[in-house]
């Protein structure tokens, strides 16, 4: 049985399939990009109360724009790997439409060439002012002194990614795509956080999709899909984009 659902030759013949992915830090992983859970993951290294949320950053702005400046510089080194390169071949090659829906913050799926992207969680490369909300590319550090470029105010900035408690960006435009995609697939993440860890429930409640999950193990949702298959992201993203493409 092909990838798609069982009743993939269901709906109208003009009827396009969709494919949507969802993924995590885990398809980043072997481009040097620190994960969040594993074993030595970045949140056994700092705790997320203090840089990954709005209370931490009031109280504390310094701490939490050293944390961002870090991985901001880090991750302007970093390249795509792989699996990223593999759903740039799917979205440029399938006969249908694909998105992907990406906790990360990092630009790696840009870079690999990827073009319909929502960064669900944010992106580290922005930053936005709390005074005017300009939000702008940002490749250099920030601190409390730097200035607004456009209000031109200082203590404000921070960077344009999303903290626990805060919403999460297109939450509107990613249920739409999960109510109408034909295949679900979810790639390198733990499923620890919501709402992102509620999709794969969502898709079995509609009952029209077909879940995978792609993951070095199986995540803590992995018994909510149809078919998990477990390895490094780049080794079984391609084998998985080839099998869709042929
Ligand atoms: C919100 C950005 C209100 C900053 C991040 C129930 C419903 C709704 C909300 C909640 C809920 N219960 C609790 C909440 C609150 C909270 C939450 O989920 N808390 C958790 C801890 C319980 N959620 C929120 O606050 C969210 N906002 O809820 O708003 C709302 C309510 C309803 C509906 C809408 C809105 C906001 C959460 C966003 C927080 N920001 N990051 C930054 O990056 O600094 S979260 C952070 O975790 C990253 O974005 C990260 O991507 C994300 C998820 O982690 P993973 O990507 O899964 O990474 P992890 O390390 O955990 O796992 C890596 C996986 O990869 C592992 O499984 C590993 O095996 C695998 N792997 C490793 N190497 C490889 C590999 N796989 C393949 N190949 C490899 N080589």
């Amino acid at each position: 049985m092909g990838v798609f659902t069982m009743t993939q030759n269901s709906g109208p013949s003009n009827s396009r399939r969709s494919i949507v992915i969802l993924t995590g830090a885990g398809i980043s992983a072997e481009s040097g990009l620190g994960t969040f859970r594993d074993k030595d993951g970045i949140w056994t290294r700092v705790n997320l109360e203090d840089v990954a949320t709005p209370e931490g950053f009031a109280r504390d702005p310094v701490m939490v724009h050293d944390f961002y400046n870090a991985r901001r510089q880090n991750l302007q080194d970093a390249e795509p790997n792989d699996a990223h390169k593999a759903l740039a071949r799917l979205e440029a090659e399938f006969d249908g439409e694909v998105l992907i829906v990406t906790q990360n913050v990092d630009d790696l799926h840009e870079k690999g060439g990827a073009k319909n992207i929502i960064h669900m969680h944010g992106e580290l490369l922005k930053i936005r002012c709390g005074n005017c909300g300009h939000v702008c590319v940002w490749l250099e550090d920030i601190s409390l002194e730097t200035p607004c470029p456009v209000c031109k105010t200082s203590h404000y900035l921070r960077p344009h990614v999303v903290w626990f408690g805060e919403m999460p960006f297109e939450m509107g435009r990613i249920d739409a795509a999960l109510t109408t995609c034909d295949l679900f697939l979810s790639i390198g993440t733990s499923g620890n956080v919501y709402p992102a860890a509620g999709y794969v429930a969502q898709i079995r409640e509609m009952g029209r999709a077909r879940s995978v999950e792609l993951n070095l193990e199986p995540s803590e949702g992995a018994t909510m899909f149809d078919d998990c298959i477990n390895g490094p992201a780049t080794e079984i993203v391609p084998a998985f984009v080839d099998q869709i493409l042929t």
